[in-house]
């Protein structure tokens, strides 16, 4: 609040500073037309997923009939390129998009974010022309749905020790995939899988499974108690032939899946946010209706400092991103800043969670509330795309030029 004017403290109790919030007025950094996408998210979020989301959750039943939805939104690869019917939009747009979605659920980011990030993003950075053309299209629409491959049970954090592997059929058109995948949002219902694996040489490279090839399975892990709402599930492959042509032409090695991580995760530094934002909100709302020894308990030092300590590292985390995303929109990020970026807000996140759910204190173990189930998607969130630990260890090689990896 700026102390010489009246309007500015009555706009920091305005009712749109809950929604937001936006403590250094940081709309000013973005465009008419970024806040203009960001209201219509946030309007389709409270039309169609807030209304059902604690029921999905509790029941861990994916909304499939939101998929075709998330594609009319333009939630699907939104920064990419227009051509093939992606949204030709910037990075800070796939940003902002991210934050609504994941300030409803962190699951419901989760399905856009692989599409978008790990699917339709390999395909337009390294796939030929006809695999553009055959899958971007109906991937962007939400009429085809797709997973990324990467993790195997016995290779997470070092993902290029990959034992899954191809060899050439010997007919000339195909090669026979063999081993497995775990951990991959999306699988069970996924049209098309983006899987890397290792040719007879060792060296990685990415591939186009569909489902319906023999040998292809894709079954479910049940009694997950993080990411409800997101379907997560295993890749198996038993002698699949995969055409020659579902091999991407422009990518070898590990930076090929690695490249594609640096997408999703940026993404992943604003969605955390959103989930932050929620339980900040929450918890500020029920602190001024709470009232215990006569008074709202927001007028206890103790719950202003979990509040005061939410904002601020709320309002540093939305300074962070959105410098990235002008870094991401000039080609200037480091994979290194987006690791910073993506390890900070994701922390921030699950604190602003720990302290709002102590804020509402019995309630904030009940599904009346948001905060529990974002707490527990935070716990998969602060996993994937990289570990916090793994994250820390980018930082630490790029400062130091020591790996402490191994
Ligand atoms: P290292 O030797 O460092 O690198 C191998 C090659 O890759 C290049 N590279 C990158 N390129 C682009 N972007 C990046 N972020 C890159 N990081 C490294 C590197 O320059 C090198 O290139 P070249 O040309 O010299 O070959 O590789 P390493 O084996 O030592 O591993 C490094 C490490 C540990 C950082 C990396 O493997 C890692 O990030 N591990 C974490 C694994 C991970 O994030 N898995 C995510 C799986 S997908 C997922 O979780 C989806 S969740 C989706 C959802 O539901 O939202
Ligand atoms: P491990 O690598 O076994 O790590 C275990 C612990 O050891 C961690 O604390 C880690 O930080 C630590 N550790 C590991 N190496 C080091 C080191 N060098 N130094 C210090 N500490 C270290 N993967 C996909 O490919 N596609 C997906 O769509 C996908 N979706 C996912 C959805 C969910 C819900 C979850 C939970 C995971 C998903 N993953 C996906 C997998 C995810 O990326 C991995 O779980 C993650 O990379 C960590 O691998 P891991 O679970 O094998 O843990």
């Amino acid at each position: 609040m700026s102390i010489d004017t009246k309007e500015n403290f009555t706009r920091s109790n305005k009712q749109d500073q809950y929604i937001q919030p936006d403590y250094y007025v940081l709309d000013d950094l973005l465009t008419e037309e970024h806040k203009l996408i960001r209201a219509s998210v946030r309007e389709y979020v409270k039309r169609e997923l807030s209304p059902i989301i604690e029921d999905v959750a509790q029941k861990a039943q994916f909304p499939y009939h939101i998929l075709k939805q998330l594609g009319d939104i333009g939630a699907f690869g939104p920064q990419l390129p227009a051509e093939y019917g992606c949204g030709g939009m910037d990075y800070i747009t796939y940003g902002i998009i991210m934050q609504e979605l994941e300030r409803c659920d962190s699951g419901i980011r989760s399905t856009a974010s692989v599409q978008g990030s790990l699917v339709m993003y390999p395909i337009t950075k390294f796939g030929s022309e006809e695999q553009k053309h055959k899958y971007l299209p109906r991937l962007a629409k939400g009429e085809i749905m797709g997973c990324f491959g990467l993790t195997e049970p016995n290779h997470g954090s070092n993902p290029g020790g990959m034992t899954t592997n191809f060899k050439d059929a010997g007919d000339g058109k195909n090669v026979i995939l063999n081993g497995a995948k775990m951990w991959i949002s999306n699988s069970p219902f996924a049209d098309i899988a983006v899987v890397w694996a290792k040719n007879e040489q060792g060296i990685i490279h990415g591939m186009i499974v569909e489902r319906g090839m023999e040998g292809f399975t894709t079954p479910e892990t049940h009694n997950k108690w993080s990411l409800r709402t997101s379907v997560t599930g295993e890749l198996v492959f038993n002698d699949v032939k995969v055409p020659k042509e579902n091999i991407f032409p422009g990518v070898t090695g590990l930076k090929g899946p690695l490249t594609c991580l640096n997408s999703a995760r940026f993404g992943i530094a604003w969605g955390a946010l959103g989930a932050a934002m929620d339980c900040y909100d929450t918890a500020l709302r029920y602190s001024k209706e709470r009232i215990q020894f006569g008074r709202p308990i927001g007028g206890f030092q103790l719950q202003q400092k979990k509040l005061a300590e939410m904002i601020t590292e709320i309002t540093k985390g939305q300074l962070l991103v959105w410098r990235l995303g002008v870094l991401m929109n000039e080609g200037r990020a480091t994979p290194a800043q987006i690791s910073m970026a993506k390890r900070n807000n994701v922390e921030i996140a699950q604190n602003c969670a720990r302290n709002a759910r102590q804020m509402l204190g019995g309630m904030g173990i009940t599904g009346e509330y948001p905060i529990m189930r974002h707490m527990m998607n935070l716990e998969s969130v602060v996993t994937y795309e990289g570990t916090h630990d793994i994250h820390l260890l980018i930082t630490g090689m790029d400062v130091t030029g020591e790996n402490a990896f191994m």
